[in-house]
């Protein structure tokens, strides 16, 4: 569907709203359950849109989802969709469900290479239509970050996939959703916010990436081969092999303990060597949700190294598991998947 637009008074800047659903367009059905309502119940809920001194101009991905159900072909769509609308807004605001956001948002910086624009995403813990809901105050915000200038220079102000909720604006790669009943749903994990909302909008300049001016790249692949395997003590030889035999699979996230630790029992090390024999690239990401792995620090993890398993820095697992499906995807040759893997992208990792 061609975009719509929502307002219309004579604008400064274009925002072009990529709905996809989540709680902040939801409303109760018969039985009482959230369910996913259309734009427009959203756009006669909130006047305010019309006050913005913006054009903002709607679009969506096809009946309005709970972003349980996003898939991989939902943010390829949501990147093609930035594609054929990047020379005509100013900047994109991708309304969302809270519960993946993190996923899509870091998936999405994958996909934009040489972003230039702001791509921001919002959504809501309580419906637009609910008396205390934050899907105005979200959206608004979201939009005003979209638009945002250098008060100087005019330049765009944070040209990144980023995250908005509550007060703070985080980077995309960075996010973690931390609360499913509070309004401060989102953290930033391993990295400053990119800004705050207060009275006025704080940006903090200094930890905005600033790349030197390049044609927007928009990737088409993810692969989705891909699994996540979590650490736990009394976790069986079993379960282990179960996972990482999996027949086509291509990567796998290793969530280990602490700085990056592992056990060191025979089996689990043969489990792990006979992976990445196979070819299959593992990620060492920490369970910790603060701090980095070090893949050597303790004898418990000096072997991953030697196995061949790339350390994950300070990568959240969400991150971790679009970054393998991106490089998997732009990448068949293993050697030049692990380089990509343990390089920083687009800001998700700081290396030392
Ligand atoms: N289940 C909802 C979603 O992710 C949660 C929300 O948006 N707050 O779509």
């Amino acid at each position: 569907m061609p975009p719509v637009p929502a307002i219309s008074e004579a604008p400064q800047t274009s925002i072009l709203v990529i709905y996809t659903g989540g709680t902040a367009g939801m409303a109760y059905n018969k039985r009482g359950e959230l369910v996913p309502m259309n734009f427009e119940q959203i756009r006669r809920k909130m006047p305010e849109l019309r006050q913005l001194n913006m054009q903002v101009d709607v679009t969506n991905l096809g009946e309005p989802i709970d972003s349980s159900n996003v898939t991989t072909a939902d943010w390829l769509r949501m990147a093609a969709l930035i594609a054929e609308n990047y020379a005509r807004y100013d900047g994109f605001v991708v309304l969302h469900g809270t519960d993946t956001m993190a996923y899509s948002a870091a998936a999405l910086s994958f996909l934009l290479e040489n972003l230039g624009k702001t791509v921001v995403f919002t959504g809501a813990q309580v419906p637009v239509g609910r008396i205390r809901t934050d899907a105005r105050r979200n959206l608004v915000t979201a939009l005003e970050m979209a638009a945002a200038r250098h008060p100087m220079a005019k330049t765009v102000r944070v040209p990144e996939v980023c995250l908005f909720f509550n007060d703070l604006l985080i980077r995309g790669n960075r996010a973690k959703k931390v609360e499913s009943q509070q309004y401060d749903a989102f953290r930033s994990e391993n990295y400053p916010p990119l800004a705050r909302a207060g009275i006025e909008l704080a940006f903090n300049d200094k930890q905005i990436r600033l790349l030197p001016a390049a044609r927007l790249r928009v990737h088409e692949r993810l692969d989705e081969r891909v699994s996540v395997l979590r650490l736990f003590p009394g976790l069986t030889e079993r379960m282990v092999r179960a996972q990482l035999e999996v027949a086509d699979l291509r990567g796998c996230v290793l969530e280990t303990y602490g700085s990056g630790n592992a056990p060191t029992t025979p089996w689990f090390l043969n489990c792990l060597r006979e992976a990445t024999d196979r070819g299959v690239l593992l990620l060492n990401v920490s369970q910790c949700e603060e701090g980095r792995v070090l893949q050597g620090r303790y004898e418990t993890s000096a072997y991953l190294s030697e196995i061949g398993i790339v350390g994950g820095d300070d990568i959240t697992v969400e991150a971790a598991i679009t970054k393998l499906m991106f490089v998997l995807g732009i990448s068949e040759n293993p050697a030049q998947a692990r380089r990509l893997l343990g390089q920083d992208l687009r800001g998700e990792i700081t290396p030392i």
